[in-house]
């Protein structure tokens, strides 16, 4: 049997195969059309795609250190309509949204061009996907006729921005799989995964992958662990008598705008914790340097030290190797033999960090990954254990509250709102609950029993969104935006039917 990863992305034949009300994906659809024919001259879209946000279970920050995580696919979701103008049209990008606050954004057609990112725009992430689609289809030596044409794009987005529910990558994905069916091309979900992640690189954040793998991969009713390096998934029943409810913190989290300081800081800071531990342990800094990418990288080299004191935990290189203070720029170069701006030379982005940064907090930052790593399993195996129902879920929430301690305390990724909403959902009878996706604000994401649920809501709207409400953050009509019970919801779709 073909493994799924290995199948083409699913082209639905009908809306319910995807969508639970029929009734308002419908309208939804018939919206999108209205205003394709609007903005474009009566033209109709050739093909419609889709691809879902996701929250993250357990396994924060480190999926760009080569470590699984545990997603779902969330029922929100972002779709792209679009058109491959005739060669007679001017060869343009015209990319629309269907809300009005997002202005029309136009490129030219050249599959080479550069990203601005001193000026981000919201079109820039279906850029991301153009010039991402270019590059794969040349490196698998496929012409696509003419592959210079003007095409006609419209949006619909119902993932909150910057909520750590992957906006971004909904949008990349579902961009970047519009593409491809306009082009008439469909490949595997696990290429169309490790495609979508190089293309949303090229936003500026040195993205780990999960975001696009779930988002591509994702199936109804099922959690995803994911596994990296090849890309791979397995499916994760959650617990019965749970749901993970999510809450928005309502401060947005601008991943691309804080990078230097705040992602691509912490991917910086676990290259160059993995490059100290490796010379530590016993490899020459020249090799090092040019071997050692992630903290998994030197994982072998902890463990194998960790054995001699009887243990198989990395952590214990982490506590004998790596100091606790923060490191200065000299300190590590003086272990590397190397100045960081050359070890960094061919990373514009790392470039950036490594101007803005004034320490490295190395021990944190490696000890949190590797615990991390571990909690992701344990959470896989208990719930596919023998334990009671009640067990499996006091035992899932307190791995989700040890994350969330280590993304707050060694990560520090969390902010003084999510401490805040985190609080809020324990007190009021989570099992659990952590800040999930990047963090610096965005989401938590707690469980809670099933009947539990409308109680919850309840009382943190009245604890943590009636002062904001009042504030005038939020209206109490939209509240329904902001938290929500979600079940797995499926993955990315082609529509073509729908013309
Ligand atoms: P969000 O929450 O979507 O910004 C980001 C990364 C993930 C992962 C998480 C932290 C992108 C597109 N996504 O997610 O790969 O590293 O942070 O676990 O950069």
């Amino acid at each position: 049997m073909t493994a799924d990863e290995d199948l083409p992305i699913t082209v639905c034949n009908s809306l319910e195969s995807v969508y639970a009300d029929k009734e308002k994906a419908e309208i939804r659809f018939q919206k999108l059309k209205s205003v394709f024919a609007d903005f474009f001259q009566g033209h109709s879209p050739d093909v419609y795609t889709r691809s879902p946000g996701r929250v993250n279970l357990i396994g924060e920050h480190i999926d760009y250190e080569g470590y699984s995580v545990l997603p779902m696919a969330i029922c929100q979701d972002t779709i792209v309509a679009i058109r491959k103008r005739g060669r007679e049209e001017p060869k343009e990008l015209r990319i629309v949204n269907v809300d009005s606050k997002y202005q029309m954004c136009t490129y030219p057609a050249d599959p080479h061009q550069a990203i601005d990112l001193q000026n981000l725009k919201w079109g820039h992430y279906f850029i991301c996907g153009y010039i991402g689609f270019h590059e794969f289809i040349e490196s698998k030596g496929i012409h696509v006729g003419e592959p210079v044409v003007g095409l006609d794009v419209i949006v619909d987005g119902t993932v909150p921005t910057g909520s750590g529910l992957s906006s971004s990558a909904a949008f990349v994905c579902s961009a970047t799989i519009a593409i491809m069916a306009a082009f008439k091309l469909n490949f595997s979900k696990k290429e169309i995964a490790q495609l979508t992640c190089e293309c949303e690189r090229h936003i500026g954040t040195q993205s780990g992958g999960m975001d696009q793998a779930i988002s591509i991969m994702a199936k109804s009713g099922f959690a995803q662990l994911i596994n990296f390096n090849p890309i791979r998934t397995n499916d994760v029943q959650l617990p019965t008598g749970g749901t993970f409810v999510i809450a928005h913190s309502l401060a947005e989290s601008q991943k691309a705008v804080t990078a230097a300081t705040n992602y691509n800081n912490r991917v910086v800071e676990c290259r160059l914790a993995a490059i100290v531990l490796a010379i530590k342990l016993g490899m020459k800094p020249i090799e090092a340097l040019s071997k050692v990418k992630t903290l998994s990288d030197v994982e072998g080299l902890c463990v194998a030290f960790a054995g001699c004191l009887g243990s198989s935990d990395p952590i214990v290189a982490v506590k004998e190797f790596l100091k606790e203070d923060p490191y200065t720029s000299s300190e590590i170069e003086e272990i590397t033999e190397e100045g960081l701006f050359s070890i960094f030379r061919d990373s514009v982005s790392s470039l950036d960090v490594l101007r803005a940064a004034e320490h490295f907090k190395l021990f944190q930052r490696a000890s949190h990954v590797y615990a991390e790593a571990n909690r992701v399993y344990a959470f896989k195996d208990v719930v596919s254990s023998k334990l009671s129902d009640e067990d499996v879920l006091r035992e899932v929430g307190r791995l989700m509250n040890d994350s969330h301690h280590s993304c707050s305390v060694l990560y520090e990724c969390s902010c003084p709102e999510l401490e805040e909403l985190v609080k809020s959902c324990r007190d009021h009878g989570a099992y659990g609950a952590r800040l999930t996706g990047a963090g610096w604000g965005g989401c938590v994401v707690a469980l809670i029993k099933e009947n539990m649920v409308p109680q919850l809501i309840q009382n943190l709207k009245e604890c943590y969104y009636e002062t904001r409400i009042k504030r005038g953050i939020i209206n109490e009509n939209e509240l329904g935006l902001y938290i929500f019970a979600s079940k797995p919801s499926s993955g990315a779709a082609i529509f073509e039917f729908l013309n």
